[in-house]
């Protein structure tokens, strides 16, 4: 990895603009219906329609998600942690940091040193789910460095609250203090809003009965620890459901909401998404990932409808945000989550999600440790390494900002954030995108200044793309040596010049002339 040349590359990046773009490409395979380019065979279809405006993306789009676990050592998120610091600011000037994780249902809030934890039961039935024993505290101390930690970043914060193993007296206290620490966002302070409970649809395979536990007892159990912040913060806020990836348990959440005479405020309707995992399955591979993936599209659709139906009852307007995801669940596959291809996935990934209407989205990372605790006490990935090589990696395999001993270092999905960050602020607008036999993707927006910008994302292996883009001048260029690299670039051309390919395993932005 050329951490010097990455952050180089971000302050470069600071000075431009940024976008997101509507229509993406999943075209036929064998129907290309381009223009040939001269002497260089068929160029892919490429019409842009910038009158039409889709989702505006929001500055604040870009997103990492950490286990609440980090909270156990206040110095984690500190104003003194500069090294962390750093690669957050470089990778956004306006980031959201979600705060949650398997963790979050098993951390307790402490708000005195003599306080005890609580003596609460879970019934873990699959190895490898975290349980009471590694509770942790969350202490006031931890929540104050937090503060000096957001306010260092210029990033915010979504704050998960414990509904594994919590009581709803304990959730307003907690809550209480981090909304006096932080201050909420509407009032410039640093918490977005507050989450309640980590993947509840999940909750049958380790904190609760699966043969009782539904949506309906969750919303029960969910309201019950709301309403008693609201009664103590009559301005808290929520995002809700924050599932796994069951798309089913929307209805049902969004059905108890709009039955309420007085609903909590719903601040944003989020959920999560892996590609797969674990990291032993076999399917989890490089091709796997950069494949494009239905699920993504069955996903946004789902939410998006739910939080239609929302807007269209007491909720006005609500958001929708991808909370947690990455690569491959269960900590990342070496080789696999913590190569270039992961780059390319991220950028394609979060500028499609900013194409379907997302508000934002927070890719999972931290230290291995919090992150293996989030998994019973061990990352997976490592059981597919030899002891020396498990060094090489850096754990958890998919972080996008890993800890190497002091220091922190921008791993490969962190490239494509920054890639896709230049989208951030801007306005998509539709494209009509046949890459023809090439597995690419583009988008494309209008940023503040009023000036064009469109993303073309060659996953291909093996496969030129070409195009033909008149009058768009190539901006930063997302490259390495190859798919399984670690050596990562994203460079501009020190002159000004149009693209008339873009080569294998390649993701460009153009940009139109300043308006
Ligand atoms: C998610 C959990 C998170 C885990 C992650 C993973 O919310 O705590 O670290 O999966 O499996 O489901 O990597």
């Amino acid at each position: 990895m050329d951490r010097r040349r990455f952050l180089l590359s971000s302050a470069a990046a600071a000075t431009l603009p940024s976008l997101r773009s509507f229509a993406r490409a999943a075209a036929p395979l064998d129907s290309p219906t381009g223009n040939p380019s001269p002497g260089k065979g068929k160029a892919a279809t490429l019409k842009l329609h910038p009158g039409e405006a889709g989702p505006r993306i929001p500055n604040n789009f870009i997103g990492l998600s950490y286990e609440t676990n980090e909270l156990a050592e206040p110095s984690f998120f500190s104003p003194q942690n500069t090294g962390l610091i750093e690669q957050f600011r470089a990778l956004a000037p306006h980031g959201v940091l979600r705060i949650g994780g398997n963790t979050s249902d098993v951390g307790y809030w402490k708000p005195t040193p003599n306080a005890k934890p609580p003596a609460v039961q879970t019934r873990v039935v699959r190895a490898g789910e975290p349980s009471t024993k590694l509770a942790f505290p969350i202490t006031p101390q931890a929540i104050q460095n937090l503060h000096g930690f957001l306010q260092a970043t210029g990033w915010t914060c979504i704050y998960g609250i414990n509904l594994g193993t919590n009581t709803p007296r304990r959730a307003a206290d907690e809550a209480t203090y981090v909304a006096q620490a932080l201050g909420f966002t509407q009032q410039h302070g640093k918490l977005e809003y507050f989450q309640i409970g980590n993947e509840p649809d999940l909750f049958g395979n380790h904190l609760r009965d699966p043969k009782t536990w539904s949506p309906e007892i969750y919303m029960d159990q969910w309201l019950a620890e709301a309403d008693a912040i609201r009664a103590v913060l009559p301005s808290a806020s929520f995002g809700l459901p924050d599932t796994g990836g069951n798309p089913g348990w929307y209805a049902a959440v969004v059905n108890r909401l709009l039955s309420l005479s007085h609903p909590p405020k719903v601040a944003a309707l989020t959920h999560h998404y892996y590609i797969g995992g674990p990291p032993s399955n076999p399917k989890m591979t490089i091709d796997y990932i950069l494949a494009p993936n239905p699920r993504v599209v069955e996903l946004a659709d789902d939410i998006r409808a739910a939080a239609a139906r929302l807007s269209a009852g007491e909720h006005s307007s609500v958001p929708y945000r991808m909370t947690e995801g990455n690569t491959c669940y269960r900590g990342g596959k070496p080789g696999v989550s913590d190569v270039y291809a992961a780059a390319l996935w991220a950028a394609d990934y979060l500028l499609d999600l900013a194409s379907r209407g997302y508000a934002g989205a927070n890719l999972h990372g931290g230290t291995g440790k919090y992150v293996g605790n989030s998994l019973g006490g061990h990352l997976p990935g490592d059981d597919l390494l030899q002891p020396a090589a498990a060094a090489l990696h850096p754990h958890p395999f998919y972080t996008p900002i890993a800890r190497i001993g002091d220091s922190y270092v921008a791993e490969p999905v962190s490239y494509g954030m920054l890639f896709a960050g230049h989208f951030a602020g801007a306005t998509v607008f539709p494209i009509e995108f046949n890459p023809g036999p090439v597995n690419a993707t583009a988008y494309a927006a209008t940023l503040p200044s009023g000036q064009n910008v469109v993303a073309i994302i060659n996953k291909d292996r093996t496969k030129t793309l070409h195009i033909d883009l008149p009058s768009y001048h190539q901006g930063p260029t997302l490259t390495a040596p190859s798919l399984s690299s670690t050596h990562i670039q994203l460079q501009s051309p020190s002159t000004t010049r149009e693209v008339s390919t873009v080569a294998p395993s390649t993701a460009v932005l153009l940009y139109s002339a300043r308006p």
